[in-house]
């Protein structure tokens, strides 16, 4: 990538025109439709630029007006020019384009027969010329002219005829918000009312077939939008919400003003076909995409560097709709486990950006883990810091100051500060500054004082060598030796690069529980025993730690076992008390008892400078699993029968955590009794979940074949449940047959490589799989670099994605190094590669 490819935070200015008014007509025509558009401007007097550039791309113009008068613009790369009056006036013009032939589903594309648009981030220049900026907004009125029975766009209908329909959208909003759907479709309807009486009405719509899977999404919907009402007293503000579901889909679902669009994969569900799993991911998304008609379409980004504006805070406001609605100690870990995983993962390597990014080649290569969820764990700290009452008056103020507003995460940060006087400008640093602080704790007991002292350290990241301190709310408790809680929770905040907090009047040296809650994105690090890790698995009343203790506790073995050890005592009694523990909630057991991810105790290897080997870290798994599932033989039966969930399917939390803990114990089992537990539970499953972790579990133990193929027979037909299959038999392989059996997956006369969900499915489990993808012969990099060149003619959106399966090839051996490295050379050496992977491997390679 040259320099000139780079765009700048720092380059930011306004755009010369103000757009008063869209009118977009659309002729609908499989190869061949044309766009007509007649758009109202007026010079705009906040900015100094005369310029009349419009984006535009891959658009055949027929014909351009101004006021009324043919005009010839220049047409030049990424848009056109054209000389423009110095007062208001009308740009009219008609482009064609051939949405069937767009595959990389990024403007007005087609999937399945049906016409579905995806403008976020700069789609929309694919449909007509526009100034296709976030900062600028307008109504848009939009007529839909195709022999479809259903024709959607944004807003309100106001007329529909034959063939034809017309939608107006009241509410301003950017062209990334813009959408537009046509086809056969069927709807499933809903009602709702708001809290000031106003009646919504609410449309499901599906391909024909699917209308029996629309129930969940269609009550997750209402959930959403009395929780928003309730919470943060947040009301919908169009007649009509529509969702539609389309198949081919770069990614989960679209927030597009009163149309959503959603991956059929994250809104359709039923018990047969849809696991605990895939319930609680749809209620996630279908509230996370509605919550963002407040937190994305009415207040939006200025610039697209401002994209954690709205979607840190909104996948925090999911976050913490999921919590009410399912538990907050289950959520909590399970975004934390998500959070380790992808962001601490992408914060240690060559991808490692600050929240706030401050350049960029291409945008859509920021749709990042740091970007959503480091940006959602922000707020959560600003929250911890400012206290819950502040924190929704803050919010308060956000939806007053800037409903309508285009805003930067300097607006965001202003209300805080003056909503709760306080100085935020250190605080900003974790919207600016890249990579994860790890935390240092030493500890000191005398005369009945006891001291925490914290060192905090960031090691650099790319183009930002330098890191200062950062404020920490570190939310800490004590326990007492008998395990008692002797100080509840409360948040010590640090700012300094080492600082010490002490607690005085205590007649024992006591047992600290440190980020209670996870209250800051850092690496803990702390030299304890295991004994006290065991202690703090016990005892410790914060559930987020409790489990914690146990998770270190356990990678700590891993790694002991990965250098020749053996599995700790303390760890396997520790787990046998939690699996006994009738108290403790089966979801919170089930996380308890799973095991850290190898990718985890590589990252906590490389974070000690240690070479990770990812044969040894895969039999050290294997070992610790053998040797809790002997150690607790005798729980799983116990647990099989008292986690049984008999009776009609509900994915509610209280039944779904009982499942998950069926599950767990059925993976262990199938350990110790070479799956045949696994083989009656896969003949008698009642639903998706129980079949799927059934499977899992044959699989594993290398018993699958026949389920498999049952499996195939039975759901064939079923393009999501498909999916699983392709997914799950590289997910559960071994790292010896792992890369062979996804070549052969893409023999399958199912094997449909354009579509984002079935190429993932396969790709994307060959990624995750740890020992499987590091094969040393290099295999898996290979593999996956050979589809990476074959997809990115097609579809530059996903290959990006993907080649983040070599964001930690610096992890690894020489041998490793080389051949991950050869495989991304020869990407990057593809002629015509997009400029999505283009920039994605540049950065991957590094310096
Ligand atoms: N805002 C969209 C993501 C768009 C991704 C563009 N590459 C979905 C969401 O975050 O809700
Ligand atoms: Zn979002």
């Amino acid at each position: 990538m040259t320099v000139q490819d780079t765009i700048y935070l720092s380059d930011y200015t306004a755009f010369g025109f103000i757009v008063e008014d869209v009118h977009l007509t659309f002729k609908l025509a499989a190869n061949a439709t044309r766009v007509v558009s007649r758009i109202q401007f007026t010079p705009n007097p906040d900015s100094p630029s005369r310029d009349f550039f419009l984006h535009g791309e891959d658009l055949n113009l027929k014909w351009a007006k101004i006021d009324g008068a043919d005009v010839t613009p220049d047409l030049v790369a990424g848009g056109l020019r054209c000389a423009v009056p110095d007062v208001a006036f009308t740009w009219e013009c008609e482009v064609e384009i051939d949405p069937e032939g767009n595959t990389s589903l990024e403007g007005l594309y087609m999937s399945g027969g049906m016409y579905c648009t995806q403008c976020e981030a700069e789609g929309f220049r694919h449909i007509t010329y526009y100034p296709d900026r976030p900062d600028v907004m307008s109504v848009f009125t939009v007529r839909i002219e195709g022999d479809m029975p259903v024709l959607l766009s944004n807003g309100n209908p106001t007329t529909s005829g034959e063939a034809s329909a017309e939608w107006h959208d009241p509410w301003p909003k950017p062209a990334y918000l813009f959408a537009l759907v046509a086809g056969d479709l069927r709807n499933y309807p809903g009602q709702f009312k708001t809290m000031s009486g106003r009646d919504v009405e609410l449309n499901l719509w599906v391909r024909p077939g699917d209308e029996g899977k629309c129930a969940f999404g269609m009550e997750a919907l209402k959930k959403s939008m009395t929780w928003d009402e309730e919470v943060y007293g947040r009301e919908y503000d169009l007649d009509i919400f529509n969702i539609v579901a389309v198949d081919d889909f770069n990614m989960g679902a679209m927030e597009n003003k009163g149309l959503n669009i959603f991956n059929s994969a994250v809104v359709l569900a039923s018990p047969e076909t849809s696991t605990d799993g895939n319930f609680e991911r749809i209620e996630a998304i279908v509230a996370h995409e509605y919550f963002h008609n407040w937190t994305g379409n009415r207040i939006t980004c200025r610039d697209w560097f401002q994209l954690c504006l709205k979607e840190g805070l909104t996948v925090f406001r999911d976050q913490q709709f999921t919590g009410d609605m399912r538990g907050h100690a289950v959520k909590r870990i399970n975004d934390v486990l998500t959070l380790r995983g992808r962001q601490f993962r992408e914060d240690a390597g060559p991808l490692s950006h600050p929240p706030r990014p401050d350049h960029f080649v291409e945008i859509n290569n920021f749709y990042t883990s740091t970007v959503y969820e480091k940006g959602a764990e922000v707020i959560n700290m600003l929250k911890h810091l400012v206290g819950d009452v502040d924190y929704k008056q803050a919010l308060d103020l956000y939806f007053d100051r800037h409903d309508g507003d285009a805003a930067t995460i300097e607006d965001w940060l202003k209300v805080f500060e003056d909503a709760t006087g306080r100085d935020l400008a250190q605080f900003k640093r974790w919207y600016t500054d890249a990579g994860t602080p790890h935390l240092k704790v030493a500890d000191r007991f005398e005369n009945g004082t006891y001291t925490l002292t914290f060192t905090q350290t960031t090691a650099p990241t790319p183009g930002q060598d330098d890191k200062k301190p950062r404020v920490i709310p570190i939310a800490v408790g004590l326990l007492n030796p008998n395990g008692d809680e002797i100080l509840p929770t409360q948040i010590l905040e640090m700012t300094q690069d080492t600082q010490s907090f002490s607690f005085e009047g205590l007649s024992a040296k006591p047992v600290p529980s440190i980020l209670r809650e996870f209250s800051a994105p850092v690496v803990l690090e702390r030299e304890t025993s295991p004994k006290e890790q065991a202690f703090l698995l016990a005892h410790d009343t914060d559930p987020f730690n409790k489990w914690d203790a146990g998770r270190a506790l356990a990678r700590e073995t891993l790694i002991n076992m990965t250098q020749g050890g053996t599995a700790d005592q303390g760890l396997l009694d520790g787990l046998l008390a939690v699996a006994r523990d009738n108290g403790l909630d089966p979801a919170f057991r089930a996380l308890a008892l799973g095991l850290p991810g190898q990718d985890d105790v590589a990252s906590a290897l490389s974070a000690r400078g240690i070479t990770p080997d990812p044969d040894k870290i895969w039999r050290a798994h294997q070992t610790l699993k053998q040797a809790i599932a002997q150690h607790l033989q005798d729980v799983w039966p116990r647990l099989l029968s008292e986690m049984a969930t008999p009776g009609p399917y509900s994915p509610e939390a209280e039944p779904a955590g009982k499942r998950a803990l069926h599950g767990v114990a059925l993976a262990y089992l199938s350990q110790i009794d070479g799956g045949a537990a696994a083989n009656d539970a896969y003949a008698s499953a009642g639903n998706m979940t129980e079949q799927l972790s059934a499977l899992a579990c044959l699989l594993s133990v290398e018993k699958g074949e026949t389920a498999l193929a049952a499996f195939r027979e039975q759901w064939k037909e079923d393009r999501l449940v498909m999916d699983k299959w392709f997914g799950l038999q590289v997910s559960f392989a071994s790292p010896e047959t792992c890369v062979e059996i996804a070549v052969n997956l893409t023999h399958d006369a199912d094997f449909n490589w354009k579509n984002p969900n079935r190429f993932r499915a396969v790709f994307g489990a060959l990624m995750m799989h740890h020992a499987g993808f590091h094969r040393a012969d290099g295999a898996g990099y290979d593999l996956l670099a050979d589809w990476l060149i074959k997809l990115d003619p097609f579809n530059g959106q996903i290959t990006a994605r993907m080649s983040t399966g070599f964001e930690t090839w610096k992890r690894y051996d020489a041998d490793r190094q080389a051949k991950a490295q050869a495989a991304l050379k020869r990407i990057n050496e593809t002629a015509d590669l997009s400029r999505n992977l283009g920039e994605m491997v540049t950065r991957i390679l590094g310096a």
